[in-house]
C-alpha cells in the first residue's frame, strides 16, 4: 500500500499501537545482513504494515496532563489548622466560602492566571500624533483579576471585622488560595492591603484620608475598587532606602505637596494611589540626609481628569519573571501628594506597609509551594515511567514528601502571623504577641523566600523535561519565585531587620519567642514527638543564648545574621509543626511532618559559631576565597 493512502483514525492507530511497538523491535532486529536498515526502507515497511506513525507523525500516545482538585479541600494543614484555631461558629461561616472559591482558583482564575502572562502588560508612549500620553495598556484576563479580588472580598473581609479577630486570618487564607492562580495580582494586593492598614492607622490623625480612600480600598465593586502602589525604591536605594532616597517633597501654599524624584521599582503602575517617601525641602532649599530626613507621602495616580499627576512612565521592566506585572521606573516631576506621617518619621510610617506586604509575600512563597506540590502529587498519578506510574516509585514519592515538609512548614508560620494580625487589628493582642509578629514576620518572609525556590525547582525536575516547557505553565512557578527572597527586603537585608528588632525591644522580641516556644513544648505529651520537642527546646535555648553571649559584639552578630535568622525560624516552624501534631485534630502525617522538620539543624547558628565561622579569620579567609584570581586589584 502507497504511503500516501493510508488512513489511520485515531482508534484505530491505538489498535494497533502494540504491534506496531513489538514490530517496530522487530523491524531493527530483521536487518537480516547485520547493517543498519536505510531510514527510506525503514518507512516503506512501515507504511505497509499500517504503522500509525508512519501516517500520523505524533504517534497516538499523549500523556495527561497534572489536574488541580479544589485548592483548600486538598490542602490538609490548612484546613486542620483553621478547625482546631477558628471558633466553631465563625467556621461554619466561612468553610462554605473557602471551599467554593478552593474551586474556582482550581478552574476558572487557574486558567485566567496562565493567561495573564500571555497577555503582558505595555507602555504606549505617545499617540499617533506624537502627543505624551504614557498609556499603560493591561490585558483583559489582568483586568478580569481586579474584579474577582474586588468581588471576592480580597481586600474588604480583614477591614470589615464581620468575624472579630479572626476577620484577618479569613481574608488572608483567600489571599492564599488566590495567588498562585491571580496572575501575579496578588503583588498590587499585598500594597493595597498595606495600604488600607496605613489608612487604617492614621484614621484619627488623618479622617481625611479615610474618607477617601478606606471605601475604596475596602470596596467590593469592581469600578470603584482601588488598589495601592508602594514606591520605595529609587535608583540608588533598594535596600537602603534611607541613604538612597533622592526624592524631594516641596510644600505648596495649600499644604500640599508637590514630589519630584525617579522611582526606580514601582510594582504595579495601574494602581489608584500609592504611598511614597520623600525629603520635604524647607525653606531655604534644604533636605535633612538620612532616615529622619524621610516622610511618608500619600498620592493619586491619576486627576480628576484621568491624566497622569504630574507622573511619566519612562518604560516598563523586562524581568526574569512577574512578566504578568506592569513594573516600571517612574519619573515624578510634581506630583500632587499629601504628608501624612510627622515629619522625618516616614520609615516608621510605612512600616505598617512593610509588614503586610511581607506578610504577602510569605503567603505568596507558602501558596506557590502548595501548588508545586499539587501538581506535581497528581502528576505523578498521571505519569508511567518504566512499567508503573510515578508514585509507585517510593524515590519519587520521597522528594515530593520533602517538598510537602517545606511547604507544611512555610504554611503554619504564615498562618500563626496572620492569627496574630488579626489580633492587633482588632487591639485584643497582648504584648507578646505583638513581640511575636514583629520577630516573625521577618523570619517567615526570608525563609520562606527561600524555601518556594527549593520546591519550584525539585518541583520542575518532578515533571522531568515537560517541567522546562513553558506553555505546561510550570516554569513560570519558578520565574515568579525568584522574586520572593528579592522584593520586600532580601534575605541579608531581613536577616538585618530581624537584629533590628532585638535590639529596638531590647531583647523582648526573643523572650517572647522563648517563653512561647517553652510554653508550647511544655505541653506536649506525646512520645512519638519527644525527641523533635527536646530538639527545640534546645535549640531555642542556644539561640536566645548565643544572641544574649553575643551581643556586644555587634559586627559578630552582623556576621551571624543570616544563620541567625535561618535558626530562629527552623526553631519556631518546628515549635508549630510540634504543638500541632500532639493537638486533637492531629494525624499520624503531622507527627511524621514534624519528626522529619525537625531532623534539620535547628541551630545553625550556633553550629556555625562552634566552626568558627564568625570570626575575623573567616572574614578574611572568606574575602580571600571570592576574589581568588580577580584581576583588577585596584578595586579591593
Ligand atoms: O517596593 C517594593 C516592591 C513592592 C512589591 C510588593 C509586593 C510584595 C508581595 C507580593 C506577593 C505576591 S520592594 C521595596 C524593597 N525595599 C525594602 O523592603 C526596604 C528594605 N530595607 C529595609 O527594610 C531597611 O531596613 C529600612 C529602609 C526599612 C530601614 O532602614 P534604616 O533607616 O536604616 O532603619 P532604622 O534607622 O533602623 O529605622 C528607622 C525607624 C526605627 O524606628 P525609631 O525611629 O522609632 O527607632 C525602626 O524601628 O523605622 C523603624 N523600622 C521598623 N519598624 C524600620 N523597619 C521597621 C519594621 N520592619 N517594622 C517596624
Amino acid at each position: 500500500m502507497a504511503m500516501n493512502t493510508i488512513r489511520l483514525q485515531s482508534v484505530a492507530a491505538e489498535r494497533f499501537l502494540s504491534p506496531c511497538i513489538q514490530r517496530c523491535s522487530s523491524v531493527q532486529n530483521r536487518s537480516t545482513s547485520g547493517k543498519p536498515q536505510k531510514v527510506s526502507e525503514t518507512w516503506e515497511l512501515m507504511a505497509e504494515q499500517n504503522f500509525p506513525f508512519a501516517r500520523a507523525r505524533l504517534g497516538t500516545f499523549f500523556q495527561d496532563a497534572p489536574k488541580l482538585g479544589n485548592q483548600y479541600i486538598e490542602d490538609s494543614l490548612l484546613r486542620s489548622y483553621l478547625k482546631r484555631h477558628v471558633p466553631k461558629q465563625v467556621l461554619a461561616e466561612i468553610e462554605p466560602d473557602l471551599t467554593r472559591f478552593g474551586e474556582r482558583v482550581a478552574t476558572e482564575m487557574h486558567t485566567l492566571g496562565l493567561q495573564c502572562e500571555q497577555q503582558q502588560p505595555y507602555l504606549v508612549k505617545y499617540s499617533a500624533w506624537g502627543e505624551r500620553v504614557d498609556r499603560l495598556i493591561t490585558g483583559p484576563a489582568w483586568r478580569e483579576m481586579h474584579k474577582i479580588a474586588a468581588q471576592e472580598g480580597l481586600i474588604a473581609i480583614a477591614y470589615e471585622r464581620k468575624h472579630a479577630e479572626w476577620s484577618r486570618l479569613y481574608g488572608l487564607v483567600k489571599n492564599y488560595l488566590n495567588c498562585p492562580s491571580s496572575g501575579l495580582y496578588s503583588c498590587p494586593l499585598a500594597m493595597t492591603d498595606g495600604a488600607a492598614k496605613i489608612v487604617e492607622r492614621l484614621s484619627s490623625e488623618a479622617p481625611w484620608l479615610k474618607e477617601r480612600a478606606f471605601p475604596h480600598l475596602l470596596s467590593r465593586d469592581p469600578d470603584k475598587f482601588w488598589t495601592s502602589g508602594q514606591w520605595m525604591t529609587e535608583k540608588r536605594g533598594g535596600s537602603d532606602v534611607a541613604g538612597g532616597t533622592e526624592t524631594v517633597a516641596v510644600e505648596q501654599a495649600d499644604g500640599t505637596y508637590r514630589l519630584y524624584g525617579y522611582k526606580w521599582f514601582s510594582s504595579a503602575t495601574d494602581a489608584d494611589i500609592t504611598f511614597t517617601l520623600a525629603r520635604t525641602v524647607d525653606k531655604h532649599g534644604h533636605t535633612v540626609p538620612g532616615t529622619k530626613g524621610l516622610s511618608l507621602f500619600y498620592l493619586e495616580v491619576k486627576t480628576d481628569s484621568g491624566s497622569l499627576n504630574n507622573i511619566e512612565v519612562i518604560r516598563l521592566k523586562d524581568k526574569l519573571g512577574t512578566r504578568q506585572l506592569p513594573t516600571a521606573e517612574l519619573l515624578l516631576d510634581g506630583a500632587v501628594a499629601h504628608k501624612v506621617s510627622d515629619e522625618g518619621r516616614g520609615v516608621p510610617a510605612i512600616s505598617d506597609m512593610l509588614k503586610l506586604t511581607r506578610m504577602h509575600n510569605s503567603i505568596a512563597a507558602a501558596s506557590s509551594m502548595r501548588r508545586m506540590v499539587s501538581l506535581s502529587r497528581d502528576y505523578a498519578t498521571r505519569r508511567t515511567a518504566f512499567g508503573q506510574v510515578l508514585r509507585r516509585y517510593p524515590l519519587h514519592v520521597q522528594t515530593l514528601a520533602r517538598m510537602e515538609v517545606e511547604a507544611r512548614g512555610a504554611l503554619i508560620l504564615c498562618l500563626e502571623n496572620m492569627r496574630l494580625l488579626g489580633r492587633e487589628d482588632c487591639g485584643v493582642a497582648s504584648e507578646g504577641d505583638l513581640s511575636l509578629l514583629r520577630l516573625l514576620v521577618p523570619l517567615s518572609k526570608l525563609y520562606s523566600g527561600k524555601q518556594a525556590l527549593q520546591v519550584a525547582t525539585e518541583g520542575l525536575e518532578s515533571f522531568g523535561g515537560q517541567g522546562y516547557i513553558e506553555d505546561t505553565g510550570i516554569p513560570g512557578i519558578l520565574r515568579d519565585a525568584q522574586v520572593l527572597s528579592i522584593w520586600e527586603g532580601t534575605t541579608n537585608i531581613l536577616s538585618l531587620d530581624v537584629l533590628r528588632a532585638i535590639a529596638k525591644s531590647q531583647g523582648g522580641v526573643l523572650s517572647a519567642f522563648l517563653a512561647e516556644i517553652e510554653v508550647r513544648m511544655g505541653a506536649v505529651r506525646s512520645p512519638e514527638l519527644a525527641e523533635a520537642t527536646d530538639k527545640v527546646l534546645k535549640s531555642a535555648r542556644q539561640v536566645t543564648q548565643f544572641v544574649q553571649e553575643t551581643s556586644k559584639k555587634s559586627a559578630t552578630l552582623e556576621l551571624a545574621a543570616r544563620d541567625l535568622a535561618f535558626s530562629l525560624t527552623r526553631t519556631y516552624m518546628g515549635c508549630l509543626l510540634i504543638d500541632h501534631a500532639a493537638s486533637e485534630v492531629a494525624t499520624q502525617q503531622d507527627i511524621y511532618t514534624a519528626q522529619r522538620w525537625c531532623e534539620k539543624d535547628l541551630s545553625l547558628v550556633v553550629t556555625n559559631s562552634n566552626r568558627g565561622h564568625y570570626s575575623n579569620a573567616s572574614i578574611s579567609r572568606d574575602l580571600d576565597l571570592v576574589y581568588d584570581g580577580y584581576m583588577d586589584k585596584s578595586r579591593l
